[in-house]
């Protein structure tokens, strides 16, 4: 096991180590003081869609339990906290009426993070779109971009003044393709016209929401979050070697381009572009704001091969076999060293700003035994993770904090509670939080900081 002394001292005194989470998958309390549906209220209680028809009603009644959570947070010692804001509880028909007590349920927490010492990470936008706004097209619809500009305010704001970092959106990628053209999350759909509205609009969406940010909060660090893929070519042959450069495009570049370098990528318009919506006047240049970091969520690589069919759309890839036979329980393949491609890969191709890993961790379903939960492999997943963001570091790239995923069991969106990523075991039954082997260990690294070995956290 790797001992989380040895590995601390790889990473400089300031480096951030934190947990996340995400609104929908915790909170509960769905109906409570004035919060209205989102899409995944509505999906979630459609049968067929999510294991089991499990649904957000109850979570892990975070909602409710807010200062014994804060309290495990502080337990932990780690020195931030990634959440999300729902925007139903604070618009909660996307647009029209402000409602204060979702506003008020976010200061307490925001409140409670400082109490404690702890960095506030706010995410706007983690899938839970006001139901209401469907009616009229959701991220389809240009103007659920101006509906999100509009809560991008609300939210700042109030809530601004403690804020340590803003995420305007966590994985557009989920939002766009897999819920719009792979059918897996909210809405459900699965139409390559309705997820490339989807795809611009979220983009647009993005950059008007970093410029009410900023209008708000001239001072307040603002970022995204990206699920970026590592891709990996199934083969050397030419065929899969082009299909890769493909995928890379449709997967990142759709997303990267617009935001670190103001345009979509030449083979992707070229595929697709005739397809695209409208892209107005200053478009571009909204969505191209200059950030002040970005979030990469990791977990797997993505290989793949040219799919033969005459009439595929872009990207025209399958799915290529795992190399590795070590997957998680949700039957994701482990590989580490494929962060490290990321993360090269990225910088060689965008100019990007400082990075946190916003989330990294495993899924193993393992319960409490003797009042212990014994995951040695989530605990080697972290470990070698952290490894090669260490490695990173070394190589002088600007990583510059690490958010464990996460911090608790939770609503694992189309998996329901089945699978299970918290570094904290919740008995959904009971609602006890037990700590786990890897978070034990994850505590003993976070310990070692902050620590005085490097010149920024002299300076602060
Ligand atoms: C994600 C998510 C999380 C998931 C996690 C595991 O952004 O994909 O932020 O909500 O639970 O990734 O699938």
């Amino acid at each position: 096991m790797m001992d989380p002394r040895t590995l601390s001292e790889r990473f400089p005194g300031d480096f951030l180590f934190g947990v996340a989470t995400a609104a929908f998958q915790i909170e509960g309390a769905s109906k409570a003081d004035g919060r209205k549906p989102s899409i995944w209220d509505a999906f979630s209680n459609m049968p067929g869609r999510v294991f089991g028809r499990h649904n957000g009603d109850v979570a892990c009644d975070h909602y409710n339990r807010l200062e014994e959570d804060l309290d495990l947070i502080k337990a932990l010692g780690v020195s931030a906290y990634r959440f999300s804001i729902a925007w139903p509880r604070i618009v909660p028909e996307g647009t029209g009426a402000v409602n204060e007590k979702g506003l008020d349920f976010y200061d307490r927490l925001v409140d409670g993070l400082k109490a404690r010492g702890i960095k506030a990470f706010a995410t706007l936008y983690h899938w839970d779109l006001p139901l209401s706004l469907m009616g009229d097209g959701g991220w389809t619809a240009r103007q659920t971009a101006h509906a999100f500009e509009r809560y991008a305010r609300v939210v700042t704001a109030r809530l601004g003044d403690r804020l340590d970092a803003v995420a305007t959106f966590n994985e557009p990628w989920c939002s766009v393709w897999l819920s719009h053209l792979y059918g897996i999350h909210a809405p459900g759909e699965c139409n390559l016209d309705a997820a490339l509205h989807a795809l611009h609009v979220t983009n647009l969406a993005h950059g008007l929401g970093v410029a009410a940010i900023r209008s708000e909060r001239p001072q307040l660090p603002v970022g995204i979050v990206l699920n970026a893929h590592q891709t990996y070519a199934g083969s050397d042959a030419a065929e899969d070697l082009a299909a890769e450069k493909r995928a890379f495009d449709f997967h990142n570049g759709v997303f990267f381009g617009p935001v670190f370098a103001g345009a979509y990528p030449e083979g992707f318009m070229s595929g697709l572009g005739h397809r695209m919506p409208p892209i107005e006047p200053g478009d571009m240049e909204t969505i191209h704001q200059k950030l002040d970091w970005w979030g990469l969520n990791y977990y797997t690589p993505m290989r793949v091969l040219a799919d033969p069919a005459p009439d595929a759309d872009y990207p025209a890839t399958l799915p290529a076999p795992a190399v590795s036979d070590v997957k998680t329980d949700i039957g994701w393949e482990v590989c580490a060293p494929a962060l490290g491609d990321l993360i090269r890969r990225l910088n060689a191709a965008y100019r990007l700003p400082e990075c946190y890993i916003t989330e990294n961790g495993a899924c193993y379903n393992m319960g409490v035994e003797n009042g212990a939960v014994d995951d040695q492999p989530r605990l080697d997943y972290i470990a070698e993770h952290l490894a090669v963001t260490a490695d990173l570091i070394a190589e002088g790239y600007a990583m510059r904090g690490y958010f464990a995923w996460s911090l608790m069991d939770n609503f694992e969106w189309a998996e329901g509670y089945r699978m299970r990523f918290g570094i904290v075991h919740v008995d959904y039954d009971t609602q006890v939080r037990t700590i786990k082997k890897s978070g034990h260990w994850y505590k003993a690294l976070a310990a070692q900081f902050p620590k005085g070995n490097h010149a920024r956290s002299a300076a602060e």
